[in-house]
């Protein structure tokens, strides 16, 4: 039967920063209600969708009222009575009604939390978990997951440069297991830290935030703590990096200011993660370069790319035209996936097919604001990539995730696959 959308409506609520974002309630005409939440970046790519804020007044002017108003004044009266199972269509007319774009009138924050809130509700009128109803009787493959177990950049207040170190156990047999794997490496590191006389307070993303001497220490502490942990460093458990280098990048030049380590051009940057990659069991790169850093790029995927996976986040923001050229011109091998840099469901599958057809990997990915909405958790289900990034082994906005995924293991019982989606060459 053919299910109207009744209403939508918008509220403000709290991120795991304590920052505004947009919840939207999406209700059918049998009363069903579905919602969804926007999460939000701070090291984000210039290009990415607007995230419409008040600018001034309450929460020091991060406020989201306005885009509350743009959904329940603006797209809600447009989607009344509309099938949600027509989601293309749906994202289309929202993409039409903004009319700019970097859906710079009605922010993205608005459109994404009511184009994931109108699938959850078709899924629910099609009685279907979430990642059934987008992914199809095909999604059965559980992603692997990469834990970022120590943060840094801008996601910390310490010594370490680099954003992101994630534990990726690409050895475990099933999800549930990977995902022991990588929490028991989590605490082993929290032994390891404080042995040393570190910090085991946590970063943005519940990686701890220690004031490490080096960046290189940071892959150091990690390869003992996946020993300590008992597993085998680059064969159940490799470790995969976000620097996020666009935060450390300023007039062509990668500056390290926060370790200390000095300064490089692009070639020097590409020679330094070519000796980590050397050191450290690393398997995957994003954003090692700056996203205006074109060239930097190519030169890495020319010289490492058929070695390890070279993501693109800051550089491509889940946008198809810069996919398109990436592609062209072999500036990667992979690209992260944020439904809020699009903004759209419908467009994030774009990026995500366009990835597909080149060949490259796609990691369904988190941000650093979080809230405890597990979209992305089916999400990464449904279009079966095989690489979901959402944080470390505490806080529960990223837990939240980690634990939708062994609920959907669960109900897929032995039909469910798990694999490492980069062992096959990428
Ligand atoms: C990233 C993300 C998520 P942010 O750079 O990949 O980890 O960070 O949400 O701050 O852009
Ligand atoms: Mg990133």
């Amino acid at each position: 039967m053919i299910r109207k959308i009744k209403s939508i409506r918008a509220m403000e609520i709290l991120d795991s920063r304590g920052n505004p974002t947009v919840k939207t309630y999406v209700t059918l005409d049998n009363g069903l209600t579905a919602s969804a939440s926007c999460p939000s970046g701070a090291s984000t790519g210039e290009n990415e969708a607007l995230e419409l804020r008040d600018g001034k007044g309450r929460y020091g002017g991060k406020g989201v009222m306005k885009a509350i108003a743009r959904v329940n004044e603006m797209i809600a009266p447009v989607l009344i009575d509309m099938d949600p199972s027509r989601q293309a269509e749906i994202d289309h007319l929202m993409i039409t009604l903004d009319g700019t774009p970097n859906k710079g009138k009605l922010g993205a924050n608005a459109i994404v939390s009511v184009s994931m809130a109108v699938a959850r509700a078709a899924a629910l009128a099609a009685d279907l978990p979430l990642y059934a109803y987008l992914g199809g009787q095909g999604a059965i493959r559980l992603p692997v997951p990469m834990m970022n177990i120590l943060n840094g950049g801008m996601h910390a207040d310490n010594s370490v440069d680099f954003q992101e170190f994630m534990v990726m156990p690409v050895g475990a047999p099933t999800y549930s297991e990977a995902l022991r794997y990588g929490v028991e490496t989590f605490h082993a590191l929290r032994g390891i830290l404080s042995k040393k006389g570190y910090s085991t307070g946590v970063g943005d993303e519940g990686g701890f935030a220690p004031n490490l001497k080096s960046n290189d220490e940071a892959c150091e502490v990690i390869v003992e703590a996946i020993k300590a942990a008992g597993f085998k460093p680059g064969k159940d458990i490799s470790i995969a990096l976000d620097p996020a280098a666009s935060s450390f990048y300023k007039d062509g030049i990668y500056d390290l200011a926060k370790s200390g380590q000095g300064k490089k051009n692009s070639e020097e940057m590409v020679a330094f993660y070519k000796t980590w990659v050397g050191k450290y069991p690393i398997v995957s790169i994003e954003d090692g370069l700056a996203e205006t850093d074109w060239e930097g790029f190519r030169l890495q995927t020319a010289t490492q790319g058929d070695k390890i996976q070279i993501v693109g986040d800051d550089i491509f923001v889940t946008n198809t035209s810069f996919i398109d050229r990436g592609i062209q011109e072999k500036t990667a091998n992979a690209v992260l996936i944020k439904l809020n840099q699009i903004g759209t469901v419908t467009e994030t599958m774009a990026a995500i097919n366009l990835c597909r057809k080149a060949g490259w990997g796609y990691v369904i990915s988190h941000r650093s604001g979080e809230t405890e909405d597990t979209f992305i958790a089916d999400f990464a289900v449904a279009m079966g990539g095989g690489q979901l990034k959402t944080g470390s082994a505490c806080r529960s906005e990223r837990i939240a995730k980690y634990n939708r995924l062994l609920e959907i293991e669960a109900e897929l019982g032995r039909a469910a696959i798990f694999d490492n989606p980069l062992k096959k060459g990428l």
